[in-house]
């Protein structure tokens, strides 16, 4: 009974796609997919191109994808072509952190969905492993301006695997690290030791564990539920050499594009966002295609974390 109303409430707020519901109830492997990164970190149609192969990659691997955004005040849990294709071409979307989601909803706007609102509505339709670019964090003079990505807090506190190749050097990457070691949550490197700066491979931080066994990983997820330790945790996954950014030339750009921002006094959410895109116009859109390959590794290896979820949470 109880469960039924708890349902239905959902069902007020939550658009779900019937393979995904069948999927979800069957205990298949599912891997949520964010939107910000559709209207906010790539133009048209690059990110069209980005969120459909993104989804191709995971199918390729056995498991199902789950495009999640805002869309007239619906939470959509899968999206269909006519769907992402407005969505990666209408601008203006607001960018929707944990604090926007209720006002969005409740006026029936759209939203894009970070890294903290993608984990929130997987967790609400039982998805456990996203795949997304980089994670935001603590920016860079957050002593000063206090400017803490709300995606730290999300994974402090809601159930979900965040699959990603770090987290880009426009942040402060150490102190990113230590607000999760704060937090509580667990940063894996993916067959690395590193933990990794989004372009390259390092970023002169170390990752609290390496594993190199998508079946350990699950494991580790399964075991921390299990135990009630509440939230995330961080799967850090290198991009792939052959796509690697040489250091000198992106750490250069990044600080030309983060002493930018400052001058023109960008803050709070469009932050990310002016970032983003002015790197990807001082790099000769050289960032942009790494980008676009660091997420499809990421979708690959978050495909396989969720197949051998769904194994050992069967059993
Ligand atoms: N970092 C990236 N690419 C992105 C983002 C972050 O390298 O697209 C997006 C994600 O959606 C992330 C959000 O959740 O920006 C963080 O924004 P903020 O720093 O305002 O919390
Ligand atoms: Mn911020």
């Amino acid at each position: 009974m109880m469960e039924n109303q708890e349902l239905n409430l959902l069902g007020e707020y939550v658009e779900i796609t019937g393979e995904l519901a069948l999927a979800l109830k069957e205990g298949k492997a599912v891997v949520a997919l964010e939107s910000t990164i559709i209207s906010h970190g790539m133009s048209y149609p690059q990110n069209i191109e980005s969120a459909k192969t993104s989804e191709r990659v995971i199918r390729e691997e056995g498991a199902i994808p789950a495009t999640i955004a805002i869309i007239a005040g619906k939470i959509k849990i899968g999206l269909d072509d006519e769907e992402l294709e407005y969505f990666g071409k209408t601008k203006g979307i607001a960018k929707a952190s944990r604090r926007d989601m209720a006002m969005i909803i409740a006026r029936k706007l759209d939203g894009a969905t970070t890294v903290a609102t993608t984990m929130l509505c997987a967790k609400l339709a039982g998805i456990k492993v996203f795949a997304t670019g980089g994670i935001g964090g603590v920016h860079r003079h957050a002593q000063e301006t206090f400017d803490i990505s709300a995606d730290l807090m999300e994974l402090a506190n809601t159930e979900v695997a965040v699959v990603c190749a770090g987290a880009k050097s426009i942040l402060d990457i150490g102190l990113t690290l230590e607000y999760l070691e704060t937090q509580g949550v667990p940063v894996i490197g993916y067959k690395t030791s590193d933990f990794p700066a989004f372009y390259t491979r390092k970023s002169g931080f170390a990752v609290d564990y390496r594993s190199d066994s998508y079946a350990e990983i699950a494991l580790a997820l399964k075991t921390k539920w299990d135990l009630g330790l509440k939230g995330g945790m961080v799967v850090a996954n290198p991009i792939p050499v052959e796509y690697e950014m040489d250091y000198d030339f992106i750490t250069e750009a990044t600080n030309r594009v983060v002493a930018l921002a400052f001058e023109k006094g960008v803050r709070g959410k469009e932050m990310t966002p002016f970032i983003l895109a002015n790197l990807h116009e001082v790099t000769g859109n050289k960032s942009l295609f790494a980008n676009k390959e660091l997420v499809y590794s990421n979708a690959r290896v978050a495909a396989n974390i969720a197949i051998e979820l769904s194994k050992i949470l069967k059993r």
